[in-house]
């Protein structure tokens, strides 16, 4: 399973040349050779250091470890409470691999899976079962928020309601559509936040690669968003009393890194990609950087280490501060979490959603909602 599994994740992506070039490396020594007498098996695609096996492991850690105490994301020993967004992927499949490497006994950790409601190739359901496998194979308490369940409303709906609007060329509401994974991004932030903070997490730890972070990071340019570009980069600042600090240790690790952990581990994960994530105009910029790395190696790190470092401080001060001074925090009239206004922008969301589908029901006189499908794992 781990075998095809990276062999889906290299093919998908065309990646077969960085795999190749890793692999040719097998005819090199370890640069530590000295000390363990093995060939290298992968090559650090930023340092050109060629590494065998076990150094390759430890390199990864390595680099892990360093960001998670350089940036104080948690402590093991004081008391503090770790809750980890799991999700199938390879991604947070690795962060609990690695964090249990880590920290195996000094740090208290738990998982959340959000049950998403994507039926297509059992997407929902197979990974929320790579999830509670993993966490239980590592005695982690594992939960399950399931959205069709506590909002009446999953993706697959939200996709459906967009093909009603292309059927039926409701032009308007096509356009005020923001994208399956706009809505999804939403519900899996906010549910996170808030399962968090009621729980008193003191951090949440995601997935988040370099690749990816470095993509959105890019679309943010092209949109010339500042407000996400000035976002924080591997740990959120804690700005609100109700927001649990969120943090990425795997902020600097590639996607290629962790697609070879995952395989030279042994870590199990859902080889298929979400159905949706194929729409997603974000996956084109991937093309575009990764092939930007192909002839300039070590592009991607040096370039979001450089923002953070350097360009960020700089929007940061002409426009949160700005934003700052005109917007105070309030608790959402209806849900009780923070807001700049009166009403949160995930219930605004939910309460247009929901017109929306009366909207259909009541001029089609369809219904699109799918049965309450509680494939909840747990
Ligand atoms: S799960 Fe959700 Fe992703 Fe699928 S709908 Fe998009 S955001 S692609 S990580
Ligand atoms: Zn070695
Ligand atoms: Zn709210």
């Amino acid at each position: 399973m781990v075998f095809s599994s990276l062999f889906y994740t290299i093919s998908k992506r065309d990646k077969w040349k960085e795999f190749l070039e890793s692999i040719r490396n097998m005819g090199r020594k370890c640069k530590f050779f000295e000390t363990c007498h093995q060939p290298a098996v992968f090559q650090i695609p930023h340092s050109n250091l060629a590494l065998c096996k076990q150094h390759f492991l430890e390199n990864v850690e390595k680099r892990v470890r360093k960001l998670i105490e350089k940036k104080h994301m948690f402590h093991p020993n004081r008391g503090e409470k770790l809750l980890i967004a799991a999700s199938g992927g390879k991604d947070s499949q690795v962060l609990i691999s690695i964090i249990k490497t880590l920290y195996p006994k000094d740090l208290d950790i738990e998982a959340l899976y959000i049950e998403l409601g994507i039926k297509t190739d059992n997407y929902s359901l197979d990974s929320g079962k790579i999830a509670e496998d993993w966490c239980k194979h590592f005695d982690i308490p594992f939960h399950t928020i399931n959205v069709k369940k506590d909002y009446g409303i999953n993706i697959d709906d939200l996709h459906n309601l967009k093909e009603i609007y292309k059927k039926s060329n409701w032009q308007y509401d096509l356009q005020a559509f923001r994208g399956e994974c706009s809505y999804c991004g939403s519900f899996k932030r906010y549910n996170i936040n808030k399962f968090a903070y009621e729980r008193g997490f003191t951090a949440v730890a995601t997935g988040h690669n370099l690749t990816d972070e470095a993509t959105s990071l890019l679309n943010n340019f092209l949109n010339q968003n500042l407000m996400f570009l000035s976002r924080p980069g591997p740990k959120s600042k804690s700005e609100s009393k109700y927001l649990v600090p969120r943090v990425k240790p795997l902020f600097f690790i590639s996607e290629l890194e962790i697609t070879m952990y995952a395989y030279y581990k042994n870590i199990p994960y859902l080889p298929t990609e979400c159905p949706y994530a194929r729409q997603s105009p974000v996956n084109k910029l991937k093309e575009v950087l990764l092939e930007i790395e192909e002839y300039r190696k070590g592009n991607m790190i040096a370039y979001t280490r450089g923002f953070y470092k350097k360009l960020q401080p700089i929007i940061n001060e002409a426009y949160q501060s700005q934003i700052r001074a005109e917007q105070s925090e309030h608790l959402c009239t209806q849900c009780g979490r923070p807001t700049f206004g009166k009403i949160c922008s995930f219930c605004k969301t939910q309460r247009y959603l929901r017109k929306q589908f009366r909207k259909v029901d009541e001029k089609l006189h369809v219904s699109i909602l799918t049965q309450n499908n509680l494939s909840n794992p747990s």
